[in-house]
């Protein structure tokens, strides 16, 4: 399964939120970035050299550590579960509540 570090308050949020929105199973963890340690006091710099987040291990082992990779791969996946007209933007701008004060995209 594959594996999201990020952080609740940065751009590694975005990919999260993106994942948890499509029903994506994956596992996640938290990282202290200033330490570089995640939640379960692993090296985050043995996982992702660069030390940023996000970062997505895949079940290859290969790693995705840039936000527009993250998100393409995301949005990837959602096109293989069969969403239709499927885009990370289109799975926010169907998602938000009526009464939000996000606004949806125009299309
Ligand atoms: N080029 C990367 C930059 C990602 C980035 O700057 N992430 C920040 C959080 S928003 C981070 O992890 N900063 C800690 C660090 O780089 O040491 C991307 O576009 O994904």
């Amino acid at each position: 399964m594959p594996k999201l570090y990020y952080t609740p308050h940065s751009c590694g949020a975005a990919s999260f939120t993106a994942a948890f929105t499509a029903g994506l199973k994956w596992e996640s963890e938290i990282v202290d970035l200033a330490a570089k340690k995640t939640a379960s006091g692993a090296d985050f710099y043995s996982i992702n050299p660069k030390g940023n987040v996000p970062t997505l291990v895949l079940d290859s082992g290969y790693v995705i550590n840039e936000n527009v990779a993250s998100l393409t791969y995301i949005t990837n996946q959602v096109r293989k579960c069969g969403v239709e007209n499927s885009c990370v933007l289109n799975i926010f701008s169907c998602r938000v509540p009526k009464n939000s004060n996000l606004l949806p995209i125009r299309r």
